[in-house]
């Protein structure tokens, strides 16, 4: 009994040449017969061959489940597939002081922005901090009636943004800081 060795093959007489294989020599096992008829196969080589056969689908299943477990990953990890929902509400405070809606007279306008999106339910609380002067809240559209809130009073305007557009918030009563409350806005997005 001779031993099979990859690396003497060349050294082989021709008539042992019955098997020649480019996988790693840990695959290839122990001639036991190398003097074989033509047509006929060696025990061996039956057995390495449905030893690679074996590998091929062990690496074949490996690869299947490692591809289905990144798939899943992704799927509920990363929320691939989650549609982006806006949340169903808004909710904004607006402070009136003699230096305007949010501090309106340091900013540029349009000053202050609110942004929501369509369908949304929006509250939006607005409270006087001024020790002197009342001041009006207006949205065009939304809140056309407005409120006039004395020094220390609040009240929540609650509305649903059923239209798009951009639109105006103001002040509706002569103040000391008016021009600086008449260019507020509301983004209804769609
Ligand atoms: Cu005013």
């Amino acid at each position: 009994m001779r031993r099979w060795n990859p690396y003497t093959y060349e050294s082989l007489p021709s008539t042992n040449r019955i098997f020649h294989s480019t996988m790693a020599p840990c695959l290839v096992v122990e001639l036991r017969t190398l003097s074989i008829g033509k047509g006929t196969h060696s025990l061996s080589e039956m057995e390495t061959g449905s030893k690679i056969e074996r590998w091929r689908t062990i690496i074949l299943l490996v690869t299947i489940v490692l591809a289905a477990a990144s798939a899943l990953f992704s799927i509920s990890y990363l929320g691939l597939f989650k549609t982006n929902q806006a949340p169903t509400s808004a909710h904004f405070t607006i402070t009136m002081t003699n230096q305007g809606f949010n501090d309106s007279k340091t900013h540029s306008s349009p000053w202050p922005i609110m942004n929501v999106v369509k369908g949304q339910s929006v509250t939006i609380r607005v409270e006087n901090n001024d020790t002197v002067e009342p001041h009006g809240f207006v949205i065009n559209h939304y809140f056309d009636a407005g409120v006039k809130l004395g020094p220390g009073e609040s009240h929540d305007v609650v509305f649903v943004a059923s239209q798009t557009g951009s639109i105006l918030v103001y002040c509706n009563i002569l103040c000391s800081v008016h021009q600086y409350m008449l260019n507020g806005q509301l983004n209804v997005n769609p």
